[in-house]
């Protein structure tokens, strides 16, 4: 008896496994970030200005291609272009940023759930698209791979590293929709770079999600092949309760007015950036 329930369980596993595998809508949806925190820890202890500026600065581990420096640069102008009227974030090559992008493998992006010591158990980190990383104890070495960094999965270059064969989509032009296969790095970009500023995002990893998140908002948590995802209201609402100015205001007398606000904010953090030591990063406040 027990062993006929037994042989029915591991039938329904079967079943389970192979049609969730064959008949998934819209194929495999993947996690592109995980929740580093508990719900009762403050995620983001920033406190994002009205107009923040932030040094980005690419840094090789496997070496960027302009072609993917290009996919970065565009997801970082198309958030820049929703904050002020004034460019916020700027490319350096300096020994001073705010936040870099680099390319990990499996350094990072591994099963950590079986590390000790590491969150109890650790986060399964092998399939992420991409991380942020704040305040948090990695179980990596930081002199390598610092906190306060954004990186990206390295491993899905590699054909064969997903079940289904998905890789990297890297876009010729990244300001341009077309159908395409594998993973969005422009979407994934975008997403990173939305938890850099302070949104916690990831709705539906862990669901249900908050009532108004849908899954077609950049900061959604998981997202499929041949998917790519533009800022949407609801994006730009977490912006704006983490107190970011969002622009275009409704009428052209309010842009110039908040547009000069803006201004006076960028001058006020460059001036506080100049006390900063050098070769010591500085962080976005
Ligand atoms: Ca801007
Ligand atoms: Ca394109
Ligand atoms: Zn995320």
């Amino acid at each position: 008896m027990k062993n006929k329930a037994f042989s029915m369980l591991l039938l329904s596993l079967f079943v389970f496994t192979t049609t969730s595998y064959f008949y998934e809508p819209h194929a495999i949806a993947v996690p592109i970030n995980i929740d580093f925190f508990p719900s009762d820890v403050p995620l983001y202890p920033l406190t994002p200005p009205e107009s923040p500026t932030a040094l980005f600065k690419f840094v090789d581990n496997r070496s960027w291609t302009e072609k993917e420096k290009a996919i970065i640069r565009e997801a970082i102008r198309e958030w820049d272009v929703v904050i002020c009227n004034v460019q916020n974030f700027i490319e350096t090559t300096g020994d001073e940023w705010d936040v870099s992008l680099r390319w990990a493998g499996n350094e990072i992006f591994k099963d950590w759930t079986s590390t000790p010591g590491y969150n109890n158990p650790g986060w399964n980190l092998e399939k992420s698209l991409g991380i942020w990383t704040d305040n948090i104890t990695p179980p990596w070495d930081t002199n390598q791979y610092p906190v306060k960094e954004i990186y990206f999965n390295a491993q899905y270059f590699d054909p064969n590293f997903d079940p289904n064969g998905k890789t990297w989509y890297i876009d010729d032009d990244p300001t341009t929709d077309e159908p395409f296969t594998g993973y969005d790095l422009l979407t994934v970009a975008k997403h990173e770079f939305g938890h850099f500023l302070g949104i916690r995002g990831d709705w539906g990893q862990y669901p249900p999600p908050p009532p108004g998140k849908s899954s077609d908002e950049v900061m959604w948590g998981v997202l499929a092949p041949r998917t790519r995802l533009h800022l949407r209201e609801s994006d730009l609402d977490e912006l704006r309760k983490l107190g970011y100015h969002v622009v275009p205001e409704p009428s052209t007398l309010m842009m110039i007015s908040s547009g000069l606000s803006c201004m006076a904010s960028v001058v006020r953090l460059c001036r506080r950036r100049q006390g900063v030591k050098r070769n010591i990063k500085a962080q976005l406040r």
